[in-house]
């Protein structure tokens, strides 16, 4: 176990320490005051891989926060602060471009305007390798709902995305940008 002990700015490197609290080791470095007392911990408390932190938060914006996640059905706060790590993480590669994305796409159509199923099916085609499948729904005697699965790298899936969303004659479309989750845990 490396130890550096430091007072003021500087910190205790707690890499390796065990955790009074919880038995965990710790993984960071805890702050010092002047007088040597430990004031805050920027570290980390590791239990068989599972890490507990702090987090400190306004309590009108962790009350709001709350009201929230309870209104969405998370049993806890953990569960809701893991989904929002995870999403940050989900638009971080989307935003880089790198990787292998899936994405789904929505589209609400009318399929007696004009040549517009047989365009749909035609760009669908066009782009086999992305599209790995399609479910399709006739709504009623008018409307058709698909809902395709695309995969591929993340400019590809999303301009395909726009193309049919764009397409003239569909109602509504919507592309929902997600992750293979191989990099997410
Ligand atoms: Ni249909």
């Amino acid at each position: 176990m490396s130890s550096k002990v430091g007072t003021g700015n500087t910190g205790v490197n707690t890499s390796g320490a065990i955790h009074t609290k919880c038995s965990g080791v710790m993984r960071g470095v805890a702050r010092t005051s002047a007088a040597g007392g430990t004031v805050s911990i920027r570290g980390r408390c590791i239990v068989s891989g599972v890490v507990r932190f702090g987090v400190s938060a306004d309590d009108r914006l962790l009350d709001r926060f709350d009201t929230l996640i309870a209104e969405k059905g998370y049993v806890n706060r953990s569960e809701a602060v893991r989904d929002l790590m995870r999403a940050s993480l989900v638009e971080e590669q989307w935003m880089s471009g790198e990787g292998e994305a899936v994405g789904t796409v929505t589209l609400v159509y009318d399929h007696h305007a004009s040549d517009l199923a047989e365009r749909l099916t035609a760009q669908q085609h066009t782009h086999h390798h992305e599209i790995v499948s399609t479910l399709h729904v006739h709504l009623d005697h008018d409307h058709c709902l698909e809902v395709l699965v695309l995969r591929g790298a993340p400019h590809a899936i999303g301009r395909i995305a726009s193309e049919l969303i764009g397409t003239k004659g569909v109602k509504h479309g919507k592309f929902v940008a997600t992750t293979t989750g191989q990099d997410l845990v």
